[in-house]
């Protein structure tokens, strides 16, 4: 298992941009990547990936809602996933992203959602999600498909961001 590097919008925007393919199967290779996901995902801390924040273009997602705390670790796995029915129901959350560093807005999605995807086993699974689960779970989605969640803010919300993250990288370097 390797920690690997974040891809963020300062450097990497045509990237983060890319639409991500389907898996054909779930292998020991993709198994590989999710396990580099995981790992990189608690080292940053955060509590979801998608594999196109390590330059990956492939439907996969990685999550852990306890923060990646030991004791309590309940890493989430999902291959392909999709939104089979999404609740009229909205719901506004304040919202960061790994690729997007230490910029927070409030986004809103549907409250509930309901998903199917392959687990780390290839398993074919239906599921309900509310709460920050539903949250994560639309943001995570949204990078598979070249969306940020900087990208349902106003036009000049999302233009500041990137600059601030253009500046903030620049004093970093
Ligand atoms: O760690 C993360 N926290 C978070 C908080 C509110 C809504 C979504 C997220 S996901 C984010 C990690 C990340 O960038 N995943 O793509
Ligand atoms: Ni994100």
């Amino acid at each position: 298992m390797t920690i690997r590097r974040i891809l963020t919008v300062d450097a990497d925007m045509a990237v983060l941009k890319q639409k991500s393919l389907p898996v054909p199967v779930v292998d020991n290779a993709l198994r590989a990547l999710m396990d580099d996901m995981l790992q990189t995902m608690y080292d940053a801390p955060g509590i979801g990936l998608a594999a196109i924040q390590l330059g990956e273009p492939v439907r996969v997602i990685v999550m852990d809602l306890e923060k990646g705390e030991e004791a309590t670790a309940a890493p989430r796995y999902f291959v392909n996933p999709e939104i089979l029915w999404a609740s009229d129901e909205l719901f506004v959350y304040e919202e960061g992203c790994l690729s997007v560093p230490e910029i927070f807005d409030e986004v809103e999605r549907p409250a509930r959602v309901r998903l199917r995807y392959l687990d780390y086993h290839g398993k074919k699974q239906e599921e309900d999600a509310e709460g920050l689960f539903a949250v994560c779970i639309q943001h995570e989605i949204d990078h598979l498909d070249g969306v940020l969640f900087i990208d349902h803010l106003s036009r000049l919300k999302r233009n500041r961001a990137v600059a601030k993250v253009k500046k903030l990288a620049k004093t970093d370097a």
